[in-house]
């Protein structure tokens, strides 16, 4: 089974794309409602809390835990992965992150220098990062980015609220405030140029990319970090096929460390047939 974590119900995001991309695959989704939001929670706070969710999926039968969270990922997939794991006793288990694939995706294609949407005055290469406090402050993405392409200019911009504020089923019109003043801020970095690209570094922010869409020029394009984590997966269960084997097909079980029925009521937004969550 593939374990699937966030602080909330972001990761579902995630989630939805890999089911749809997996039928026969199981996979055990854990909300970690009981602490969400992560973003402005301290680096150590982040390690721990993503730990015991990490350990929670592998003791209910998960080889494999993928982290649907940037800030989880930004602040503890590198310590999981490199010093937890190996002294733990799932050592014979992985946690995946999602920065990697994101980056790789971003950095990947023909730079819009060529692309004829783009107006040639702001032929310029940025990639513009939206995220929590923690993932902007973690600076993961730049520096992940500019490992794979050194010229490209970065700009990040916190959006401190908005996560929290889409947990929390904020209405629609203080929603779009916060997304627009998450654009004008990355705007007012780069003297009004748009990016090529926009990240949405938050896995809660799929929710919202209709906003997100509404702000940014038409020429932006905003990367699906659903999509590309599917990508990723794909490629990585290929290439290590004990991580699933003698699985039962096509199970989905949610859990939460949160109020079940709550939960339940949000998750139904993604799956109908889906009746409840358990602790
Ligand atoms: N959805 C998470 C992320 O991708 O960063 C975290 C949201 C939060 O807990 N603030």
């Amino acid at each position: 089974m593939i374990g699937v974590f966030d602080s909330g119900l972001g990761g579902l995001t995630v989630l939805r794309a890999l089911v749809s991309r997996f039928p026969d695959k199981s996979f055990i989704y854990l909300g970690d409602h009981a602490n969400v939001p992560y973003g402005d929670r301290s680096s150590a706070e982040v390690i721990d809390l993503t730990r015991a969710s990490v350990e929670a999926l592998f003791a209910e039968g998960c080889k494999l835990a993928l982290l649907g969270c940037n800030t989880a990922t930004a602040v503890a997939a590198r310590h999981l992965q490199q010093t937890w794991l190996p002294a733990s006793q799932w050592r014979e288990h992985n946690v995946l992150g999602i920065v990697a694939p994101t980056v790789e995706a971003a950095t990947q294609t023909p730079w819009a220098v060529s692309a004829p949407q783009y107006p040639q005055k702001y032929n310029t290469d940025v990639i513009g990062v939206f995220g929590t406090t923690r993932t902007i402050s973690s600076d993961v993405y730049p520096e992940e980015i500019r490992k794979r392409c050194p010229k490209v200019t970065v700009v990040q911009q916190v959006c401190s609220r908005l996560a929290g504020a889409i947990e929390h089923e904020a209405p629609e019109a203080e929603l779009e405030q916060l997304v627009e003043e998450g654009v004008r801020g990355l705007l007012a970095q780069t003297d009004g140029i748009p990016p090529h690209r926009a990240i949405l570094g938050c896995t809660h922010f799929p929710l919202v990319e209709h906003l997100f869409r509404r702000h940014l020029p038409p020429f932006t394009r905003i990367l699906s970090q659903p999509e590309v984590v599917a990508d990723s997966l794909e490629d990585y269960l290929a290439r290590h096929t004990r991580f699933t084997a003698g699985d039962p097909a096509g199970r989905l079980t949610l859990l939460t460390s949160g109020n079940p029925d709550e939960i339940s009521a949000r998750a139904q937004v993604f799956w109908p047939d889906v009746a409840a969550f358990t602790c």
